[in-house]
């Protein structure tokens, strides 16, 4: 907020330059999950985890070095936590907060470049001003004075209404939708009165254009919007935008964020139609062809625009339904050592194989192939079906829960099933008689279950991403729920997703317990569509502004969204009206410059570019 006035006085009088004015912007606070989106000067955002359902936040600068940060009060326990940093991790002062039914005031009160948290108390209108912050583990200390101002049911707020860097009462009155400010702390009568805003909306201050003047802007929960004035007058604001998820509570201040710009606009671009049910794009790293897999069974290079004539590998496999050739990944190594992994269906066994290409680069060796696993599906649908390489190198296997429907067998709750898992296996090192090796931390290696699963309780997890140590993993749904469950490096060993037990976050097959269970962070109905189609984490070149986001789908309704997962918290999911919508949405894939594809199992990849 203000803090940077005194500072800058200070700098003046001893003849330095006068830094320029801190910028206000804001963040949208989802109070039932914690999650703070905070908006850069360049209106790029992020999103950080913090505080408990129920809290109350706001911002202060509680060190004095010009950054707002988060505070939240949790009227359950009656205390504060204030945090010193716009990243993850946990309260760096707390201490007890007034009364019951008090609301925190956050400002600097005394212009002396600090924010503290002062009370205002409902019941009597009265502002309690505190210039010290309390003492860490105790109480807050007495207020320094005390005022009225208002009269009951006006909701308060601060700001520094005439830029002379003390910060000072403002109100909104919701029966007359008028706001009221006053440029002393002290009892009286506004010094500015004017009209703003809706019923519903909710008041904040701050420095919209760096004039070091807070003005009013608005928050209009019904359409997330946020609306900024510059100006302490009626009339329209000069900035507005949608920012944060339903549900939030908005926020303002200076962050001191610094983001790449916001991503432009996006556009599909076909790069090649007439494929025949094309499911998957990948290449090797750093490779400039494009290989496209087809559900029957071919590989096809994209090279420059154009499909070669001939194959990079012809498969004989079972296709159809969900059946069919599924899944390829390129070892880490495949400059030097040309090894590619494929997962298809043979009849009604899963094999998963490894290739080696042939010493035209175009051409794979068709008679390379190194059968790693097998293993047979009770049903014909959900056969998982992705490959990719995952930490130290370990080939991850999505495999599905062997079909039908409900998973009749309960196979993803049995770790002794390959089925209903996500596997994990070293592919370059064979043991115990096996053509892969286990890696010596997957948690059935030593008894309890198959050796081969890393964890377990998926139903279909179609696409899934290793991503900087994150796990995606997009799992179709029974008849009710779409769901993304994003991993970290800690939780992924063992870990649960849940089902048959669990559809999403709705009971399927109870008794459902919620403990031992990783839930999904993002899910939807099937009013929206009716399978998810998993995608990848952008990490190319082209778009800077689109790096680290994550893009996935719906196969039946053809949406595409996109989310970002950072400071271990899955941020706002964008629906991407400018990508419209993909007929039958098989896929997403990467080339070996990370720029992301889409394919539609009509026979079309089309590669996201910005809009022109
Ligand atoms: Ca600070
Ligand atoms: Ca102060
Ligand atoms: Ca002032
Ligand atoms: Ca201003």
């Amino acid at each position: 907020m203000k803090g940077v006035r005194a500072a800058i006085a200070a700098l003046l009088l001893i003849g330095l330059a006068l830094p320029a004015a801190a910028q206000d912007t804001v963040g949208a606070v989802q109070q039932a999950k914690g999650h703070w989106t905070l908006r850069a000067p360049n209106g790029n955002s992020t999103t950080i985890g913090y505080g408990n359902p129920g809290d109350h936040p706001f911002v202060g600068d509680w060190d004095c070095n010009g950054t707002d940060t988060p505070g939240l009060y949790r009227q359950s326990d009656g205390f504060v936590y204030l945090k010193n940093t716009n990243g993850t991790g946990v309260a760096d002062i707390t201490f007890f907060f007034g009364n019951p039914g008090d609301i925190p005031i956050v400002g600097d009160f005394d212009g002396d470049g600090c924010d503290t948290v002062s009370i205002y108390r409902p019941s009597e209108a009265r502002f309690y001003i505190i210039n010290e912050l309390g003492r860490n583990g105790g109480g807050l200390g007495a207020a320094d004075y005390s005022y009225v101002f208002g009269n009951p049911g006006d909701v308060p707020f601060a700001g520094d209404w005439n830029g002379d860097g003390t910060d000072t009462p403002g109100l909104r009155r919701p029966s007359d939708g008028f706001v009221y400010l006053r440029n002393t702390n002290s009892q009286g009568i506004a010094d500015i009165s004017y009209f703003y805003g809706n019923p519903g909306d909710i008041v904040y201050a701050g420095d919209w254009n760096g004039d070091g003047v807070d003005t009013v802007g608005l928050y209009r929960p019904s359409n997330r919007t946020f609306y900024l004035r510059n100006s302490h007058s009626t009339g329209v604001a000069h900035q507005s935008f949608v920012l944060g998820e339903s549900g939030s509570y908005p926020v303002a201040g200076s962050f001191g964020l610094s983001l790449p710009p916001p991503p432009p606009a996006l556009r599909l671009q076909t790069v090649a139609t007439g494929l025949d049910a094309p499911v998957f794009v990948a290449a090797p790293q750093g490779d400039d062809r494009l290989f496209v897999v087809e559900q029957t069974g071919d590989i096809e290079i994209i090279d420059g625009g154009v499909k070669n004539t001939t194959p990079f590998l012809r498969l004989t496999v079972t296709s159809g339904g969900e059946r069919g050739l599924l899944g390829l990944a390129f070892h880490p190594d495949y400059a030097s050592n040309g090894k590619f992994y494929v997962n298809y269906t043979v009849g009604s066994v899963t094999r998963v194989s490894e290739f080696t290409v042939s010493a035209d680069p175009d051409r794979a060796n068709p008679s390379s192939e190194r059968i790693l696993l097998e293993f047979s599906q009770p049903f014909s649908n959900h056969n998982g079906g992705m490959l990719l390489f995952g930490d130290q190198g370990y080939l991850l296997i999505a495999s599905g829960d062997g079909g039908s429907a409900g998973d009749p067998g309960n196979r993803a709750q049995n770790p002794n099933s390959l089925l209903g898992k996500i596997l994990r296996i070293d592919v370059d090192s064979p043991s115990s008689g096996r053509q892969y090796g286990i890696p010596a931390d997957n948690p059935f290696r030593s008894g309890g279950g198959a050796p081969e699963v890393w964890l377990l309780g998926v139903r279909n997890p179609w696409r899934i991403d290793y991503d900087q140590g994150n796990l995606y993993v997009a799992d179709v749904g029974q008849g009710t729920r779409e769901e993304i469950t994003v991993l970290r490096a800690s939780q992924q060993r063992g870990a649960n997703l849940g089902w048959r037990v669990w559809e999403g976050s709705h009971c399927f097959a109870g008794p459902c317990a919620t403990g031992g269970y990783a839930f999904p962070q993002v899910e939807y109905g099937h009013n929206e569509g009716c399978s998810i189609t998993g995608g990848f984490v952008y990490r190319g070149s082209a778009i800077p502004g689109l790096q680290g986001t994550y893009f996935f789908g719906d196969f039946c309704s053809g949406f595409v969204r996109s989310f970002r997962y950072e400071n271990q918290v899955v941020g706002p999911v964008t629906t991407r009206s400018d990508l419209g919508t993909v007929s039958r949405l098989s896929s997403f894939g990467y080339d070996g410059q990370g720029e992301l594809y889409v394919t539609s199992l009509q026979g079309r990849v089309s590669r996201i570019v910005p809009a022109p």
